[in-house]
């Protein structure tokens, strides 16, 4: 007999959503996502000065803290045709794949990693083995016994006092759980260091966007930063070079322990690369511009439909006109007063709670589309898109890490394996590590630049009266990411972001169709529809930002829902 099974609130991630799902024989058969929260960024820009929006829309959210600053400040210079200089660029990539990286190893370890790892049967692993193993998998220096033989005594020394903290309330034993003790407490243990890395990494963020989160070097027209070799109180050799460390060491950890952890837990879920394959449309905007105009990129980008590489279109401009012309965001299923079809230019946003209704609306999150169907963004649309643009950095990881799987798993598994749950998280470690040679990319470039004796990071924009529009697209850690700004006379006349949680978190559009995570979830088993592990790896999968996915405020502070923590 079907049964109905609600998540509210789901827990290790951004903000509020609720997931329900109608579980029959075992089996997930239909999934909505709604997103409980309401905000109120893009309504407030309204009469604004343009130059000021991007420190407003940074506000947006605390973990891709940098990335609305980023699309805004990039609309603004759309609008307006201005270009930046290539310092300016090279500047704000760096902050773009530190962020991604800091991102990218959060989610990885401290938000998905314990759907798939049990800390408890960590306790009852023989460390030596476990030490072995990890040094059979790679070289990272951090494999010693001591290393793991340490976390071990501390995670028993937590069992033992009853005081798990954080974990207290893991599927810790669940059925679905099933990598072996040692397994579980290298993964631990990399849990733990990446703690460090990620702080590490942030570090370079903030040395360059003066702190984190929520940098402040940004500007319309480029950044902030005074470059001055001789200048101790600017960017100087001495600090670029303090960067090159962090990264260095950051990137031997994701390249060592992150990229060899992901493999493991794939190999050992073999079962889950059926699963959570959901919407097929892959979209993803090419990112990091090398120029000042903005012409070209490092990283490549474009659409896939229904999951059929040979249909491949790259996008290799973000001023390609196929995406002003074709993103949409429809409400039919969403509370706001209407059940328009619109581009983000001609949107307004009218908020109207009218409760939890499955076959009507039920969420805040409005539903995007492209050529007028959901798409998926996030990692694995980009790496996909990246690897079929013939990057040499994305063949590389996803190359090898499909090979040590398949040699882990004693199978060939190829890149189709990709399309699904387990996929969506190798893609985003993958990625990972495409930032971190990336990032070596612009640091390099910066350096040379800086060389030739050019020290320019900012052109002043001029506003012309009567009206301008402009997008700003940027490859967020959770995908595509887009602000679509209507200037007038100098002032904010219209402002909309479309978010990468947005598009993934999104609910039945005005076809019906479901959005990513509802599509992912069907065809989920559910061991025990009481303890619903199978559903958080998918919905996990995906990296859900819900701070990100609405942006309106309730200013009469009424009370929307009651929620239950599990
Ligand atoms: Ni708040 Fe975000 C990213 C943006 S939304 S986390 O990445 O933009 O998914
Ligand atoms: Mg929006």
């Amino acid at each position: 007999m079907a049964r109905k099974i609600t998540i509210d609130p789901v827990t290790r991630i951004e903000g509020h959503l609720r997931i329900d799902c109608e579980v029959d024989n075992g089996k997930v058969t239909k999934a909505w996502s709604s997103g409980q929260m309401w905000r109120g960024i893009e309504t407030i820009l309204k009469g604004r000065d343009p130059r000021d929006a991007w420190a407003y829309t940074q506000r947006i959210c605390g973990v891709c803290t940098t990335v609305h600053a980023m699309a805004s400040v990039r609309s603004v210079e759309d609008a307006l045709g201005l270009e930046i200089p290539v310092n300016a660029q090279y500047i704000r990539n760096m902050i773009i794949a530190a962020h991604g990286m800091h991102d990218h190893i959060v989610h990885f370890y401290q938000l998905c990693a314990l759907d798939w790892v049990d800390i408890v049967s960590a306790t009852k692993a023989d460390a030596r083995a476990a030490a072995t193993l990890g040094q059979k998998l790679s070289g990272w220096k951090r494999n010693s016994v001591q290393e793991i033989q340490g976390v071990q005594d501390r995670l028993k020394k937590f069992i033992n006092s009853g005081q798990l903290g954080i974990f207290a309330s893991g599927y810790w034993g669940h059925p679905a759980m099933k990598l072996s003790p040692e397994v579980n407490l290298l993964a631990a243990t990399h849990y733990l260091q990446a703690l460090e890395y990620q702080r590490q990494i942030n570090q370079v963020v903030a040395i360059l966007g003066s702190k984190t989160p929520h940098v402040q070097n940004l500007v319309v027209g480029g950044v902030t930063n005074p470059i001055n070799l001789d200048s101790p109180s600017t960017l100087t050799i001495e600090k670029l070079f303090n960067i090159k460390t962090l990264i260095d060491e950051v990137g031997d950890f994701i390249k060592e322990a992150m990229l060899t952890d992901v493999a493991a837990i794939g190999a050992n879920y073999a079962d889950w690369t059926q699963y959570g394959a959901g919407v097929l449309n892959y979209l993803s905007v090419p990112d990091m511009p090398m120029d000042s105009k903005s012409t070209i990129f490092e990283m490549p980008g474009g659409y896939i439909p229904n999951g059929d590489i040979s249909k491949f279109s790259p996008i290799t401009s973000q001023k390609d006109p196929v995406l002003y012309d074709n993103i949409k965001e429809s409400i039919k299923h969403a509370w706001y007063d209407g059940d328009w079809d619109r581009s983000p230019f001609e949107e307004e946003t009218e908020p109207n709670y009218t409760g939890y209704d499955s076959e009507k609306k039920y969420s805040w999150v409005k539903a995007p589309t492209f050529m007028g169907k959901p798409a998926q963004v996030g990692p694995l649309p980009h790496v996909v898109a990246m690897y079929l643009s013939g990057h040499a950095a994305t063949k590389k990881y996803v190359d090898a890490t499909l090979s040590t799987v398949s040699s882990l798993a004693g199978t060939t598994v190829g890149i189709d394996a990709l399309h699904s749950t387990i996929g969506r998280i190798a893609a985003r470690v993958i990625r990972c590590a495409v930032l971190h040679e990336t990032i070596t990319v612009q640091w390099q470039a910066l350096i040379d630049n800086i060389g030739k004796g050019d020290t320019d990071t900012f052109n002043a924009p001029v506003f012309p009266s009567g009206e301008q529009r402009g997008v700003g697209f940027h490859e967020a850690p959770r995908g595509l990411l887009s602000h679509w700004i209507v200037i007038e006379n100098g002032k904010i006349k219209n402002y909309q972001a479309v978010v990468p949680s947005t598009w993934n978190a999104g609910p039945r559009n005005n076809d019906d169709e479901p959005g990513p995570y509802e599509a992912s979830l069907v065809g989920n088993p559910i061991a025990d529809a009481e303890l619903p592990l199978e559903v958080l790896r998918t919905v996990h999968s995906f990296d859900p930002c819900l701070a990100c996915a609405i942006h309106l405020v309730d200013n009469k502070r009424t009370p929307l829902s009651k929620v239950k923590v599990l």
